[in-house]
Protein backbone atom coordinates (compact mmCIF):
# COMPACT_ATOMS: atom_id res chain seq x y z
CA UNK A 1 0.00 0.00 0.00
CA UNK A 2 0.85 3.56 -0.68
CA UNK A 3 3.48 4.58 2.35
CA UNK A 4 7.29 6.31 3.37
CA UNK A 5 9.56 6.22 0.24
CA UNK A 6 12.19 6.09 3.34
CA UNK A 7 13.63 2.85 3.15
CA UNK A 8 15.93 1.47 6.10
CA UNK A 9 19.74 0.64 5.64
CA UNK A 10 18.21 -3.27 5.14
CA UNK A 11 16.21 -3.10 2.81
CA UNK A 12 18.32 -0.79 0.84
CA UNK A 13 20.60 -3.85 0.30
CA UNK A 14 17.50 -6.14 -0.44
CA UNK A 15 16.88 -7.87 -3.74
CA UNK A 16 13.73 -5.88 -4.48
CA UNK A 17 15.07 -2.62 -3.79
CA UNK A 18 17.74 -2.99 -5.93
CA UNK A 19 14.80 -4.27 -9.13
CA UNK A 20 13.21 -0.76 -7.65
CA UNK A 21 16.60 1.17 -8.62
CA UNK A 22 17.23 -0.46 -11.75
CA UNK A 23 14.17 0.68 -13.27
CA UNK A 24 13.46 4.30 -11.25
CA UNK A 25 13.61 7.40 -13.21
CA UNK A 26 17.08 9.13 -13.25
CA UNK A 27 18.05 11.57 -14.80
CA UNK A 28 21.21 11.67 -17.37
CA UNK A 29 23.58 14.58 -16.15
CA UNK A 30 26.14 14.52 -18.59
CA UNK A 31 25.16 17.76 -20.09
CA UNK A 32 25.34 19.36 -16.96
CA UNK A 33 28.34 20.81 -17.18
CA UNK A 34 27.80 21.81 -20.73
CA UNK A 35 26.24 24.92 -21.91
CA UNK A 36 24.10 23.39 -23.97
CA UNK A 37 22.22 22.13 -20.92
CA UNK A 38 20.20 24.73 -20.39
CA UNK A 39 18.52 25.13 -23.67
CA UNK A 40 18.07 20.91 -23.53
CA UNK A 41 15.62 19.16 -21.58
CA UNK A 42 16.63 16.80 -19.06
CA UNK A 43 16.86 13.55 -20.60
CA UNK A 44 15.58 10.19 -18.61
CA UNK A 45 18.85 7.60 -18.49
CA UNK A 46 18.55 4.69 -20.46
CA UNK A 47 17.65 1.82 -19.24
CA UNK A 48 17.70 -1.90 -20.03
CA UNK A 49 13.75 -2.62 -20.04
CA UNK A 50 14.62 -6.23 -22.07
CA UNK A 51 13.94 -8.42 -18.41
CA UNK A 52 10.64 -6.60 -18.29
CA UNK A 53 7.66 -9.12 -18.90
CA UNK A 54 5.59 -7.97 -21.74
CA UNK A 55 2.07 -9.63 -21.52
CA UNK A 56 0.89 -7.71 -24.30
CA UNK A 57 3.77 -9.84 -26.84
CA UNK A 58 2.57 -12.92 -24.70
CA UNK A 59 -1.27 -11.80 -26.02
CA UNK A 60 -0.05 -11.60 -29.41
CA UNK A 61 1.74 -14.56 -29.78
CA UNK A 62 -0.63 -16.76 -27.70
CA UNK A 63 -3.53 -15.33 -29.93
CA UNK A 64 -1.31 -15.92 -33.49
CA UNK A 65 0.56 -19.64 -32.90
CA UNK A 66 -0.67 -20.60 -29.46
CA UNK A 67 2.54 -20.31 -27.85
CA UNK A 68 3.93 -18.98 -24.35
CA UNK A 69 7.06 -18.58 -22.35
CA UNK A 70 7.84 -20.91 -20.15
CA UNK A 71 5.82 -20.40 -16.42
CA UNK A 72 2.85 -18.55 -18.01
CA UNK A 73 -0.09 -20.24 -18.06
CA UNK A 74 -3.44 -19.12 -19.81
CA UNK A 75 -7.37 -19.67 -18.68
CA UNK A 76 -9.90 -18.75 -20.42
CA UNK A 77 -12.21 -16.58 -18.17
CA UNK A 78 -15.39 -15.73 -20.19
CA UNK A 79 -13.05 -12.73 -20.89
CA UNK A 80 -12.51 -11.43 -24.88
CA UNK A 81 -9.03 -12.47 -23.98
CA UNK A 82 -7.22 -15.04 -21.69
CA UNK A 83 -6.47 -14.41 -17.98
CA UNK A 84 -2.70 -15.24 -17.45
CA UNK A 85 -1.10 -16.73 -14.81
CA UNK A 86 2.42 -17.47 -13.40
CA UNK A 87 3.49 -20.81 -12.31
CA UNK A 88 6.13 -19.00 -9.38
CA UNK A 89 3.12 -16.89 -8.26
CA UNK A 90 -0.49 -18.68 -7.80
CA UNK A 91 -2.83 -16.00 -6.73
CA UNK A 92 -1.56 -14.01 -9.54
CA UNK A 93 -3.89 -13.33 -11.98
CA UNK A 94 -3.15 -10.89 -15.51
CA UNK A 95 -5.88 -9.61 -17.66
CA UNK A 96 -4.48 -7.70 -20.71
CA UNK A 97 -6.83 -4.76 -21.72
CA UNK A 98 -9.70 -6.43 -19.28
CA UNK A 99 -11.07 -2.21 -19.47
CA UNK A 100 -12.53 -1.01 -23.20
CA UNK A 101 -11.59 2.36 -24.26
CA UNK A 102 -15.21 3.84 -23.07
CA UNK A 103 -14.37 2.40 -19.43
CA UNK A 104 -10.79 3.70 -19.36
CA UNK A 105 -12.29 7.00 -19.90
CA UNK A 106 -15.14 6.90 -17.65
CA UNK A 107 -12.72 5.68 -14.75
CA UNK A 108 -10.20 8.35 -15.39
CA UNK A 109 -12.83 11.20 -15.11
CA UNK A 110 -14.60 9.75 -12.08
CA UNK A 111 -10.78 9.33 -10.72
CA UNK A 112 -10.25 13.25 -11.15
CA UNK A 113 -13.56 14.62 -10.31
CA UNK A 114 -16.14 12.35 -7.96
CA UNK A 115 -13.66 10.18 -5.92
CA UNK A 116 -11.65 12.79 -4.51
CA UNK A 117 -15.01 14.53 -3.16
CA UNK A 118 -15.14 14.35 0.45
CA UNK A 119 -15.86 12.60 2.64
CA UNK A 120 -13.58 10.65 0.60
CA UNK A 121 -10.02 11.48 1.99
CA UNK A 122 -7.28 12.14 -0.14
CA UNK A 123 -3.65 12.86 1.06
CA UNK A 124 -4.44 16.23 0.88
CA UNK A 125 -6.84 16.11 3.99
CA UNK A 126 -3.84 16.16 6.25
CA UNK A 127 -3.22 19.92 5.58
CA UNK A 128 -6.31 21.52 3.73
CA UNK A 129 -8.77 19.65 5.19
CA UNK A 130 -11.21 18.49 3.15
CA UNK A 131 -11.52 20.00 -0.66
CA UNK A 132 -14.38 20.12 -2.70
CA UNK A 133 -13.99 20.43 -6.59
CA UNK A 134 -10.57 20.55 -7.19
CA UNK A 135 -10.87 19.16 -10.33
CA UNK A 136 -13.02 22.28 -11.00
CA UNK A 137 -11.21 24.68 -9.46
CA UNK A 138 -8.21 23.44 -11.90
CA UNK A 139 -10.17 24.09 -14.88
CA UNK A 140 -11.37 27.73 -13.52
CA UNK A 141 -7.72 28.54 -12.53
CA UNK A 142 -8.22 28.98 -8.71
CA UNK A 143 -6.01 28.97 -6.21
CA UNK A 144 -7.10 28.18 -2.72
CA UNK A 145 -6.20 30.43 -0.23
CA UNK A 146 -5.47 30.37 3.74
CA UNK A 147 -8.06 32.33 5.16
CA UNK A 148 -6.29 32.85 8.43
CA UNK A 149 -3.37 34.67 6.94
CA UNK A 150 -5.74 36.42 4.31
CA UNK A 151 -7.22 40.36 4.72
CA UNK A 152 -10.84 39.80 5.18
CA UNK A 153 -11.44 41.62 2.04
CA UNK A 154 -10.93 38.13 0.08
CA UNK A 155 -13.92 36.69 2.13
CA UNK A 156 -16.72 37.92 -0.04
CA UNK A 157 -15.20 36.19 -2.95
CA UNK A 158 -14.36 33.04 -2.05
CA UNK A 159 -16.88 30.59 -3.53
CA UNK A 160 -16.12 27.01 -1.95
CA UNK A 161 -15.52 25.56 1.67
CA UNK A 162 -12.79 24.04 2.85
CA UNK A 163 -12.48 23.04 6.63
CA UNK A 164 -9.22 21.54 8.31
CA UNK A 165 -10.95 21.14 11.88
CA UNK A 166 -11.35 24.51 12.55
CA UNK A 167 -14.04 25.15 9.63
CA UNK A 168 -13.56 26.79 6.16
CA UNK A 169 -10.17 27.82 6.71
CA UNK A 170 -8.62 27.36 3.18
CA UNK A 171 -10.85 28.65 0.26
CA UNK A 172 -10.74 28.37 -3.51
CA UNK A 173 -10.78 32.11 -4.89
CA UNK A 174 -10.75 33.56 -8.55
CA UNK A 175 -7.27 33.88 -9.65
CA UNK A 176 -6.88 37.61 -10.04
CA UNK A 177 -8.16 38.35 -6.66
CA UNK A 178 -5.94 35.69 -4.80
CA UNK A 179 -3.02 37.22 -6.89
CA UNK A 180 -3.64 40.88 -5.60
CA UNK A 181 -2.75 39.48 -2.38
CA UNK A 182 -0.90 37.03 -3.10
CA UNK A 183 2.32 38.65 -0.75
CA UNK A 184 -0.05 38.16 2.66
CA UNK A 185 -1.91 35.03 1.70
CA UNK A 186 -0.51 31.18 2.64
CA UNK A 187 -1.85 30.10 -1.27
CA UNK A 188 -1.19 26.98 -3.84
CA UNK A 189 -2.56 26.68 -7.05
CA UNK A 190 -6.04 24.24 -7.75
CA UNK A 191 -3.48 23.12 -10.48
CA UNK A 192 -0.87 22.32 -8.53
CA UNK A 193 -2.96 20.53 -6.05
CA UNK A 194 -4.53 18.33 -8.88
CA UNK A 195 -0.50 17.10 -9.75
CA UNK A 196 -0.55 16.22 -6.00
CA UNK A 197 -2.64 14.17 -5.29
CA UNK A 198 -1.06 11.25 -4.70
CA UNK A 199 -4.46 9.02 -3.27
CA UNK A 200 -7.67 8.79 -2.85
CA UNK A 201 -9.68 6.15 -0.66
CA UNK A 202 -13.39 5.38 -1.68
CA UNK A 203 -15.70 3.27 0.32
CA UNK A 204 -14.56 2.19 4.05
CA UNK A 205 -11.38 4.64 4.61
CA UNK A 206 -8.16 3.55 5.20
CA UNK A 207 -5.95 5.19 7.64
CA UNK A 208 -2.85 5.95 6.70
CA UNK A 209 -0.92 6.65 10.18
CA UNK A 210 -2.95 3.31 11.86
CA UNK A 211 -2.63 1.38 8.97
CA UNK A 212 -6.01 0.10 9.36
CA UNK A 213 -9.49 0.39 7.81
CA UNK A 214 -11.19 3.09 10.32
CA UNK A 215 -15.10 1.80 10.20
CA UNK A 216 -16.07 4.94 12.01
CA UNK A 217 -14.70 7.87 9.31
CA UNK A 218 -17.82 9.03 7.04
CA UNK A 219 -17.85 7.31 4.01
CA UNK A 220 -20.07 6.53 0.84
CA UNK A 221 -20.58 3.30 -0.59
CA UNK A 222 -18.16 2.57 -3.44
CA UNK A 223 -20.48 3.78 -6.71
CA UNK A 224 -22.65 0.51 -7.94
CA UNK A 225 -21.22 0.33 -11.28
CA UNK A 226 -17.41 0.35 -10.15
CA UNK A 227 -18.33 -2.34 -7.98
CA UNK A 228 -20.16 -4.75 -11.05
CA UNK A 229 -16.82 -3.60 -12.80
CA UNK A 230 -14.56 -5.59 -9.81
CA UNK A 231 -16.92 -8.66 -9.37
CA UNK A 232 -16.85 -9.24 -12.60
CA UNK A 233 -12.78 -8.79 -13.14
CA UNK A 234 -12.26 -10.85 -9.58
CA UNK A 235 -14.03 -14.04 -11.56
CA UNK A 236 -11.25 -16.06 -12.27
CA UNK A 237 -9.87 -15.44 -8.46
CA UNK A 238 -13.04 -16.89 -7.55
CA UNK A 239 -13.37 -20.64 -9.14
CA UNK A 240 -15.95 -22.18 -6.75
CA UNK A 241 -18.51 -18.84 -7.51
CA UNK A 242 -17.53 -17.44 -4.32
CA UNK A 243 -19.00 -13.62 -3.69
CA UNK A 244 -16.63 -10.79 -3.59
CA UNK A 245 -17.41 -7.62 -1.81
CA UNK A 246 -15.94 -4.55 -2.52
CA UNK A 247 -16.04 -2.38 0.32
CA UNK A 248 -13.10 -0.16 0.36
CA UNK A 249 -10.67 0.96 -2.56
CA UNK A 250 -7.46 3.37 -3.09
CA UNK A 251 -7.23 5.39 -5.91
CA UNK A 252 -3.28 6.21 -6.63
CA UNK A 253 -2.18 8.86 -9.05
CA UNK A 254 1.15 8.74 -10.16
CA UNK A 255 2.89 11.80 -12.12
CA UNK A 256 6.43 11.57 -13.81
CA UNK A 257 8.67 10.59 -10.94
CA UNK A 258 6.14 9.17 -8.75
CA UNK A 259 6.91 5.95 -7.42
CA UNK A 260 5.17 3.40 -5.31
CA UNK A 261 7.28 1.34 -2.79
CA UNK A 262 7.05 -2.18 -2.56
CA UNK A 263 4.61 -3.22 0.17
CA UNK A 264 2.23 -5.69 1.23
CA UNK A 265 -1.84 -4.97 1.30
CA UNK A 266 -2.18 -7.35 4.52
CA UNK A 267 -5.19 -5.52 6.03
CA UNK A 268 -8.16 -7.29 5.21
CA UNK A 269 -8.91 -10.26 6.97
CA UNK A 270 -9.71 -12.77 4.08
CA UNK A 271 -6.73 -13.11 2.01
CA UNK A 272 -8.29 -15.64 -0.39
CA UNK A 273 -10.45 -13.13 -1.67
CA UNK A 274 -8.51 -11.03 -4.86
CA UNK A 275 -7.32 -7.42 -4.86
CA UNK A 276 -8.32 -5.83 -7.86
CA UNK A 277 -6.44 -3.98 -9.62
CA UNK A 278 -6.85 -1.35 -12.85
CA UNK A 279 -4.56 0.31 -14.50
CA UNK A 280 -5.47 3.84 -16.47
CA UNK A 281 -3.31 6.22 -18.35
CA UNK A 282 0.66 6.09 -18.90
CA UNK A 283 2.61 2.76 -19.21
CA UNK A 284 4.14 1.66 -15.90
CA UNK A 285 6.02 -1.17 -14.44
CA UNK A 286 5.30 -3.14 -11.71
CA UNK A 287 7.56 -5.37 -9.70
CA UNK A 288 6.20 -8.59 -8.44
CA UNK A 289 8.03 -10.00 -5.41
CA UNK A 290 8.36 -12.70 -3.39
CA UNK A 291 7.42 -13.09 0.68
CA UNK A 292 10.45 -11.81 1.63
CA UNK A 293 11.61 -8.48 0.17
CA UNK A 294 15.24 -10.81 -0.28
CA UNK A 295 13.94 -12.46 -3.44
CA UNK A 296 14.34 -11.47 -6.59
CA UNK A 297 10.91 -9.48 -7.92
CA UNK A 298 9.32 -10.48 -11.58
CA UNK A 299 9.29 -6.57 -13.54
CA UNK A 300 6.05 -6.64 -15.85
CA UNK A 301 4.48 -3.79 -17.91
CA UNK A 302 1.17 -2.19 -17.05
CA UNK A 303 -0.66 -0.53 -19.56
CA UNK A 304 -4.01 1.31 -20.01
CA UNK A 305 -6.87 -1.12 -19.46
CA UNK A 306 -4.84 -3.77 -17.66
CA UNK A 307 -6.10 -5.25 -14.84
CA UNK A 308 -4.38 -7.40 -12.02
CA UNK A 309 -5.60 -9.60 -9.33
CA UNK A 310 -3.68 -10.75 -6.38
CA UNK A 311 -5.36 -13.42 -4.36
CA UNK A 312 -4.29 -16.23 -1.64
CA UNK A 313 -0.37 -16.76 -2.28
CA UNK A 314 0.21 -13.83 -4.75
CA UNK A 315 -1.36 -12.04 -1.01
CA UNK A 316 1.72 -12.75 0.50
CA UNK A 317 3.87 -11.09 -2.00
CA UNK A 318 5.83 -7.56 -2.02
CA UNK A 319 5.04 -5.40 -4.93
CA UNK A 320 5.11 -1.83 -5.80
CA UNK A 321 5.83 0.41 -8.97
CA UNK A 322 8.99 1.74 -9.77
CA UNK A 323 8.25 3.38 -13.07
CA UNK A 324 5.85 5.30 -14.79
CA UNK A 325 6.34 6.57 -18.59
CA UNK A 326 4.85 9.67 -19.14
CA UNK A 327 7.21 10.39 -22.66
CA UNK A 328 5.07 10.27 -26.37
CA UNK A 329 7.24 7.28 -27.17
CA UNK A 330 6.31 4.61 -24.30
CA UNK A 331 3.27 6.33 -22.59
CA UNK A 332 1.27 3.98 -25.26
CA UNK A 333 -1.59 6.67 -24.54
CA UNK A 334 -2.64 7.59 -28.06
CA UNK A 335 -5.78 5.78 -28.12
CA UNK A 336 -6.57 7.06 -25.26
CA UNK A 337 -5.46 10.87 -25.99
CA UNK A 338 -7.71 10.73 -29.07
CA UNK A 339 -10.67 9.86 -27.37
CA UNK A 340 -10.39 12.74 -24.92
CA UNK A 341 -9.25 14.47 -27.92
CA UNK A 342 -12.80 13.76 -29.51
CA UNK A 343 -14.63 14.97 -25.93
CA UNK A 344 -12.60 18.19 -26.36
CA UNK A 345 -11.55 17.89 -22.52
CA UNK A 346 -8.65 19.14 -22.59
CA UNK A 347 -8.08 18.93 -18.81
CA UNK A 348 -8.79 15.22 -18.76
CA UNK A 349 -6.12 14.94 -21.47
CA UNK A 350 -2.95 16.95 -20.37
CA UNK A 351 -3.51 15.34 -17.02
CA UNK A 352 -3.43 11.97 -18.33
CA UNK A 353 -0.95 12.59 -20.75
CA UNK A 354 1.92 12.71 -17.99
CA UNK A 355 -0.01 10.79 -15.38
CA UNK A 356 -1.35 6.98 -14.23
CA UNK A 357 -3.80 6.49 -12.12
CA UNK A 358 -4.68 2.69 -10.41
CA UNK A 359 -7.88 1.64 -9.38
CA UNK A 360 -7.66 -1.34 -6.49
CA UNK A 361 -10.41 -2.53 -4.93
CA UNK A 362 -11.05 -5.12 -1.59
CA UNK A 363 -13.06 -6.96 -0.02
CA UNK A 364 -12.18 -6.02 3.83
CA UNK A 365 -14.22 -8.00 6.06
CA UNK A 366 -14.85 -11.83 6.28
CA UNK A 367 -18.24 -12.58 4.62
CA UNK A 368 -19.76 -12.98 7.94
CA UNK A 369 -18.40 -9.43 8.89
CA UNK A 370 -19.64 -7.97 5.81
CA UNK A 371 -23.74 -9.47 6.49
CA UNK A 372 -23.37 -8.54 10.36
CA UNK A 373 -22.50 -4.58 9.38
CA UNK A 374 -24.86 -3.31 8.01
CA UNK A 375 -23.86 -0.03 6.21
CA UNK A 376 -26.71 1.91 7.55
CA UNK A 377 -24.63 1.26 10.87
CA UNK A 378 -21.78 2.94 9.33
CA UNK A 379 -23.71 5.71 7.11
CA UNK A 380 -25.17 6.48 10.76
CA UNK A 381 -21.85 7.55 11.53
CA UNK A 382 -22.04 9.96 8.25
CA UNK A 383 -25.01 11.86 9.01
CA UNK A 384 -24.01 12.16 12.40
CA UNK A 385 -20.85 14.16 11.50
O1 LIG B 1 -0.35 0.99 -8.95
C1 LIG B 1 -0.41 -0.23 -8.97
O2 LIG B 1 -0.52 -0.87 -10.02
C2 LIG B 1 -0.31 -1.01 -7.67
C3 LIG B 1 -1.03 -0.37 -6.54
C4 LIG B 1 -0.81 -1.07 -5.23
O3 LIG B 1 -0.04 -1.98 -5.14
C5 LIG B 1 -1.52 -0.65 -4.01
O4 LIG B 1 -2.15 0.42 -3.97
O5 LIG B 1 -1.46 -1.40 -3.02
Amino acid sequence: MYGSDKVSDEAERTAFRQAEKKYKLYYDDAFKSSKKYIALKKQPKQVDLSEVLDFKSVLDSYSENAQLPPGIFARQCGFKRPVFCLENHPGFYFIPGALSMEEQCQWIRESLTSFPQPPNRTNHNAIYGPIHDLFLATKEKKILVDEESSPASLDSEANSCIGNGDAHRWKFYEENIASLEAKTCKSISASKLLRKLRWSTLGLQFDWSKRNYDVSLPHNKIPDALCQLAKTLAAPAMPMGEDFKPEAAIVNYFGLGDTLGGHLDDMEADWSKPIVSMSLGCKAIFLLGGKSRQDSPLAMFLRSGDAVLMAGEARECFHGVPRIFADKENAEIAPLELQFLHEDDRFYLEYIRTSRININIRQVRKEQLCKNTKDTDLTATVKSM
